[in-house]
């Protein structure tokens, strides 16, 4: 007798993914390939899913002489629509999904080893703001400071952040500091770590979920600390929610965005903007433009400028190279 059960997507390997049905177990998944080249979407980490299996499982009602050591399989049905996800950019292919459905975005770096990068930070707050997600910015390895001076030099070189109001934990999976107030933001939400590789997603989520044993860079100290997580995971957590651990990325997809657009989705440049007298304004030249005036007065972040520049010209190039490569990826449930 078959029936459906409806899951989330917490892993996949090649064609197979596992599902997990909540009660009714975790179950093994093949999908319907062709009902997924039709729609022409991928599966997804985080994906919301119907799965059709074959037999009884254990939790039905013909369940009581099946063997609850046997691994449960089934067929994926069906994707529900997803009400977010997190790309990542590939070379001439379409942006690769790193999960979907999330509604918090943990924007891992560190402090050393290696130093955070404002530009890539800025980055993710633009896929961040584009999905109108929530996003903490979390520095890792505080331990490596040397003294209150150095942190006090850090803490004036991440104001912009704090000004912009996004919320700011500094924390240090060596030491255990700030893990209490990291758990406490995790509750009952679902969301991702990300950011670049060796910054210690893993080790915090290993300290966090006691016994989860995620392999992290410190196998062998030969360099190959680099992307030591291959492909995504979502977690449950003991105290309630779930957090999707991601594989180290260089940068994030926010193909198919328009260069127009983007000025939106920076906190800062979004309010200058609205006074800038000229309509479309790219702000990059145009004589008498609100934004470049902010910047020369010290109202808006050097920083933060050139780095909506470098994103300006990447989307132009993009633009340029390829129409067929900005298309935005097309949506489970959408077509
Ligand atoms: N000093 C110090 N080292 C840390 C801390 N957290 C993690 N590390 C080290 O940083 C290295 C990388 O940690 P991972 O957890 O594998 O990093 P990751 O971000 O998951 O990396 P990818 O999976 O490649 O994306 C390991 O050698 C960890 O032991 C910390 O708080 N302090
Ligand atoms: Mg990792
Ligand atoms: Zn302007």
């Amino acid at each position: 007798m078959s029936e459906t059960l409806n899951g989330v997507v917490t892993r996949i390997a090649g064609l197979a993914s596992t599902v997990d049905c909540g009660e009714r177990g975790i179950f093994t998944c093949d999908f319907r390939g062709r009902l997924f080249r039709k729609q022409n979407l991928r599966l997804a980490v985080g994906d919301r899913v119907s799965v059709l299996v074959e037999d009884a499982v254990p939790g039905s009602p013909d369940s009581e002489d099946q063997d609850p050591t046997r691994e449960l399989r089934g067929v994926i049905e069906k994707v529900e629509k997803r009400r977010s996800s997190l790309r990542r950019p590939r070379e001439s292919k379409r942006d690769q999904v790193l999960c979907a459905n999330i509604d918090h975005v943990f924007v891992v770096t560190s402090v050393f080893d290696p130093v955070y990068k404002k530009g890539f930070i800025d980055r993710v707050l633009v896929a961040v703001e584009r999905e109108r997600l929530q996003a903490t910015l979390i520095f890792n390895k505080i331990d490596l400071l040397q003294d209150d001076d150095h942190f006090a030099l850090l803490l004036e070189d991440l104001a912009v952040y704090r000004d912009l109001g996004y919320e700011m934990l500094f924390v240090s999976a060596d030491s255990g500091y700030g893990l209490k107030d990291l758990q406490a933001l995790l509750k009952d939400t679902v969301s991702v770590f990300t950011g670049p590789s060796g910054v210690g997603k893993s080790t915090l989520l290993n300290k966090l979920c006691p016994g989860l044993q995620l392999r992290t860079g410190d196998v062998g100290k030969s360099g190959k600390g680099r992307h030591v997580t291959t492909s995504a995971i979502l977690l449950k957590l003991a105290q309630g929610g779930f957090v999707v651990d991601t594989p180290g990325v260089r940068a994030f997809g926010i193909s198919g965005l328009k260069p127009e657009d983007l000025a939106t989705f920076f906190r800062d440049i979004r309010e200058i903007q609205s006074n800038c007298r000229f309509r479309n304004c790219r702000h990059c030249e145009e004589p008498g433009c609100a934004v470049l005036e902010a910047v020369d007065e010290g109202e808006l972040s050097l920083e933060r400028y050139e780095s909506y520049m470098r994103i300006y010209d990447d989307l132009v190039s993009e633009k340029a190279r390829s129409p067929r490569k900005s298309r935005t990826l097309g949506r489970p449930g959408s077509s």
